[in-house]
C-alpha cells in the first residue's frame, strides 16, 4: 500500500473513497464535515438519514457509507472520532478504530485509493501528534490485496509538518 500525503481540501480529491470525520448524528456538521456536505450536495445528506433510519446513530469509532453525490470521489465513508476529555488510553483506541473499521469500508467496496482527513484533530481537540502516529501506525499495520494508496489530507500546517515527520520514519 502506498502512501501520500497531501495539504489541501478532502473535497478535491477524486479517490475511489473520502473519508469523513463526522459526528455520530451523521446529519453534518463543521469543519470538514460541513465541507463535504457543502460540496457533495444533498444526496450525502439523503443517505446519511436512510442509515440513521436503518441502524440509528454512528457510533464513535465505527463507519459507514453513503455515495458521494457531487464529489469527484465515488464513495464518502463517514466515520466519527472520539472527542478529546483527556483519556488517552480509551480515545486513541477509538481513534485507531476509525482508521481500522474505515480501510475495512473501504476494502469491502473494492476501493483501491482512499483519502483520510486528520480525524479528530479539529473540532474534536484530539493532540495532532498523537492523532498522526495513531493514523499512520494503523495505515501502515493495515494489509490489503485491494487497496493500493492511503493519501492522508492534511487541511493545516501543522498536520502537514507532522504527517511529513512521520513519513519520513
Ligand atoms: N479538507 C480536509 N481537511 C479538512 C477540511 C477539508 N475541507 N476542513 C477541515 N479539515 P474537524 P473533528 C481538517 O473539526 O475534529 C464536525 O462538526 C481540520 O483542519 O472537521 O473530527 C463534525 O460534524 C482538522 O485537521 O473534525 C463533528 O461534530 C480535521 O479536518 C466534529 O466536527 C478534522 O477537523 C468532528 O470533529
Amino acid at each position: 500500500m502506498k502512501i501520500e500525503l497531501i495539504k489541501g481540501d478532502i473535497t478535491k480529491i477524486k479517490a475511489d473513497a473520502i473519508v469523513n470525520a463526522a459526528n455520530s448524528s451523521l446529519l453534518g456538521g463543521g469543519g470538514v464535515d460541513g465541507a463535504i456536505h457543502r460540496a457533495g450536495g444533498q444526496q450525502i445528506l439523503k443517505e446519511c438519514i436512510d442509515i440513521r433510519n436503518r441502524q440509528g446513530k454512528c457510533n464513535t469509532g465505527e463507519a459507514v457509507v453513503t455515495t458521494a453525490g457531487n464529489l469527484p470521489a465515488k464513495y464518502v465513508i463517514h466515520t466519527v472520532g472520539p472527542v478529546w476529555n483527556d483519556n488517552e488510553e480509551k480515545e486513541s483506541k477509538l481513534l485507531a478504530n476509525c482508521y481500522k473499521n474505515s480501510l475495512k469500508l473501504a476494502e469491502s467496496l473494492e476501493a483501491k485509493i482512499i483519502a483520510f482527513p486528520n480525524i479528530s484533530t479539529g473540532i474534536y481537540r484530539f493532540p495532532k501528534e498523537l492523532a498522526g502516529k495513531i493514523a499512520v501506525d494503523e495505515v501502515k499495520n493495515f494489509k490489503s490485496d485491494v487497496i493500493e494508496k492511503v493519501i492522508f489530507v492534511c487541511f493545516d500546517a501543522e498536520n502537514e509538518e507532522i504527517y511529513k515527520k512521520l513519513l519520513k520514519e
